[in-house]
């Protein structure tokens, strides 16, 4: 009863419902309406009452449980189990452990903070609490494991994707795993895998978006690197202080991706990779631009010119030799800035 008295406000959204039509609609008692009312704020919902008008939602909230993810969504493997906590260690642990305990193709994690998120590489990621998406799905593909790296692909794909729907913001690719909006890094991916001989067993996609954070929610080292959708969206309106942004709505985006990466990994299961790259390279910030790759301690400049269906980046160096670059093997530096 509680989430449809949600629903009808947001129905509603901006103007009241009397309680009066609450009651006749779902056939609850005025004062059980006010009770679920009390538990919604308490869930974090600005709800506004008032004994004329009725109730009514003060912003279309960025609240982050089960029901507002699943509002909507559209996927038949994705997001079947969702698990949503309020603070973990990281979504991409727990995903693990529950992986290995058989949970189903598609389980989804998600966390409104994190105090151990990790990058590649053990390097740490900055998971701010109720400002970003911390999210892990886990993924029983029918792949290699040499192929993995399909994986991240089509999540970058996916993220780019959802963003544009949820918010017209378009963002871009940067090998192998970031995305990119104004130069800076809004999210980075994380695939990991348990392999059982030779074959993937389960595969844990872990995705961090930057969304909500203003410049001082990063630490000072991430200050000139990363990005969030909201300050993206305060920069744009800069010229008119008076508007007062709505917070973009996590789970909106969530859903989003989802119901994008649900499409392609019916693709991959189906053995069609090429689509997947070629989805990839239409978001690419790498291809066409300088970069700089170390490979065994050696340094070669160059122009990245292609990627291959298995992920790896086809780089012509400037000694004449055309190489094609593994992720997590070298580093890859755009020459001109961060990208
Ligand atoms: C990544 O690593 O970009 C993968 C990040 C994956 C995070 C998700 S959140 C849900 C799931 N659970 C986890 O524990 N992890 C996944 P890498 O390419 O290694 O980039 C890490 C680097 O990005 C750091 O060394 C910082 O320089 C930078 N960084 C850290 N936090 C950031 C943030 N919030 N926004 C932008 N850059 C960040």
């Amino acid at each position: 009863v509680k989430y449809t008295i949600l629903k009808k406000l947001e129905e509603h959204f901006p103007h009241y419902v009397s309680g009066e039509a609450i009651s006749e609609m779902l056939g609850v008692s005025r004062t059980a309406i006010w009770k679920h009312i009390n538990e919604l704020r308490k869930e974090g919902y600005i709800i506004e009452s008032s004994s004329k008008k009725g109730y009514r939602l003060q912003v279309l909230p960025d609240v982050l449980n089960v029901h507002e993810i699943k509002k909507g969504l559209e996927t038949r493997i994705l997001g079947r189990e969702i698990e949503c906590f309020e603070s973990i260690s990281s979504t991409n642990t727990y995903a693990k452990e529950i992986a290995q305990k058989g949970c189903k193709d598609g389980t989804v994690v998600v966390a409104n903070c994190q105090t151990q998120g990790r990058g590649r590489l053990g390097r740490q990621w900055n998971s701010e609490p109720g400002k970003g998406i911390w999210m892990s799905v886990v993924l029983k593909p029918e792949i290699l494991p040499q192929d993995i790296q399909i994986i991240t692909l089509a999540a970058a794909v996916a993220v780019v994707k959802a963003i544009k729907a949820a918010t017209g913001i378009e963002t871009g690719i940067k090998w192998p795993n970031d995305i990119i909006l104004d130069g800076k890094k809004l999210c980075g991916i994380l695939t990991e895998m348990i392999c059982e001989m030779e074959r993937i067993n389960c595969l844990i996609l872990g995705i961090g978006i930057n969304v909500n954070h203003d410049m001082s929610d990063f630490p000072p080292d991430l200050s000139d690197k990363a990005i969030s959708l909201k300050m993206y969206i305060d920069q744009k309106n800069n010229a008119d202080k008076s508007i007062e942004n709505m917070p973009v709505r996590r789970s909106e985006i969530i859903k989003n991706v989802l119901n994008e990466l649900e499409i392609l990994y019916r693709e991959i299961n189906n053995g069609n990779v090429t689509k997947i790259a070629n989805e990839w390279k239409k978001y690419s910030v790498t291809i066409g631009s300088r970069v700089k790759v170390v490979i065994k301690e050696i340094e070669y400049t160059g122009t990245a010119i292609d990627i291959t269906d298995d992920g790896k980046l086809v780089v012509r160096c400037d000694d004449g030799v055309t190489r094609e670059i593994l992720s997590g093997e070298i580093s890859v530096r755009g020459i001109l800035g961060y990208v």
